[in-house]
């Protein structure tokens, strides 16, 4: 089901790594003083854990005063909602008129038909947006330049914002209305579009559902609640059972080919693209994804992911790793994004051909292992690993039957 509002977890802000090098896509101040306080990879401001605020995919109104706005000279009006004739058609008092407005871009189904019987969905779309605009505090229209601001029925055509949300929009993404009219580069047309492809890949209202129980109410509420409920903590998927599916918010900390790791404030976990790409499994990007856990040897996946169920929120994010010992990696550290600092290279099993291999370190009488994943673009010659070398390096735990390893990247994980 389309989810619209979630509520962002506090935004990630990272504490800073000593370190100069790091993966793709993290840039990171040098502090050096703070790298040796891994309980401080994330820190909430102050500001968001006050706000909590609530995150909407769709449009949004710019931020400026609508009061004493007239439509037809300044393209925006708050207006007083009269009555919704059908799902996208409603009347509005705008300056001293009764105007029947025409909402841009969508289109629900006819409640009037020759045969008497209104089409599927119709009067649900109708009480669907009478609901969202009987219950609205306020009621913004906005024509837009690249429409004509009535068409051949004189009836207006406009965008409708109830308390700062596009109705054209909601109704797409809840399977009301299918996308129509657009005859020109209108502002919202790829919310819109977007909305009504997450809507048809669910198979939701229109695009399948058989009119099944309903209520407005439900409806409007599911654009509060839905993903907030939905989306989980890492930790807690992490002690799920294989198969479950799971949605997951975090950022991406190391790239292995083409898959990823996924780290939140909880912990983190590996996303096994089974070798297909996907542009939003690029370090830094804070990412949705949804997946059924899996089980890879011991290693714990999110796997039967597509482009549909991974939403990128926002690029260039920074994570710093948790700098720890080689005695601390094991099951609890599995998935997360760390450094080591200061490990003697002891022994490279480097066999020939590019099917990965395996470094082996020490350290205080610990012992670990590096992974070069076969799939790692550029792929790193073994022969930059040379046995008594002291190196530091950053990478995301995995495992492979009964060996933890420290997966990495690329050659730039590497600090000698
Ligand atoms: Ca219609
Ligand atoms: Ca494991």
């Amino acid at each position: 089901m389309r989810k619209i509002i979630l509520i962002l977890s506090a935004m990630l802000l990272i504490s800073l790594s000593g370190c100069g090098l790091l993966p793709n896509g993290f840039s990171l101040d040098a502090s050096p003083e703070e790298s040796s306080q891994p309980e401080e990879i994330y820190e909430t401001s102050e500001q968001n854990e006050s706000t909590a605020q609530i995150y909407y995919d769709g449009p949004t109104l710019p931020a400026i005063d609508f009061t004493g706005m007239d439509l037809f000279e300044d393209g925006y009006e708050i207006v007083a909602f009269d009555y919704a004739h059908d799902g996208d058609t409603a009347y509005f008092l705008v300056g001293g008129s009764t105007l029947k407005t025409r909402f841009l871009g969508v289109d629900t189904t006819e409640i009037k038909t020759d045969s008497g019987v209104p089409e599927d969905w119709a009067e649900q779309a109708r009480d669907y947006t009478a609901y969202i605009l009987e219950t609205a505090d306020e009621i913004i229209l906005e024509l837009d330049e690249n429409s004509s601001t009535f068409d051949d029925y004189d009836r207006l055509l406009a965008w409708i914002w109830a308390d700062g949300r596009l109705l054209n929009y909601m109704l797409a993404a809840e399977g009301f209305a299918e996308v129509k009219y657009l005859y020109d580069d209108y502002k919202y047309n790829d919310y819109l579009l977007d909305a009504e492809y997450a809507a048809q890949k669910s198979s939701l209202r229109l695009w399948g559902d058989d009119e099944p129980y309903f209520n407005p109410q439900e409806a409007a509420y599911t654009y509060q609640d839905e993903e907030n409920d939905h989306i989980g903590s890492i930790a807690a998927a992490r002690n799920m059972s294989l198969g479950t599916e799971v949605s997951l918010q975090g950022i991406i900390t190391c790239t292995i080919g083409k898959s990823a790791f996924l780290q939140d404030e909880t912990g983190g976990i590996y996303l096994y693209s089974n070798n297909k790409g996907y542009y939003a499994l690029e370090a830094g990007n804070e990412i949705t994804i949804e997946g059924k856990l899996s089980d890879y040897n011991d290693f714990l996946e999110v796997t039967d992911f597509d482009d549909s169920s991974i939403k990128i929120l926002s690029e260039n994010n920074t994570v710093s790793p948790q700098t720890i010992a080689l005695k601390d990696i094991g099951e609890s550290m599995e998935g997360k994004y760390v450094q080591l600092n200061d490990v003697t290279i002891t022994y490279v099993d480097s066999v020939s051909g590019e099917n990965g291999y395996s470094v082996f370190v020490s350290k205080d009488g610990a012992v670990g292992e590096i992974r070069v994943d076969k799939y790692l673009s550029p792929y790193p010659d073994s022969s930059i690993f040379v046995p008594g070398d002291i190196i530091s390096v950053v990478g995301c735990i995995g495992q492979h039957y009964d060996a933890y390893q420290l997966m990495i990247s690329g050659e730039d994980a590497i600090i000698h």
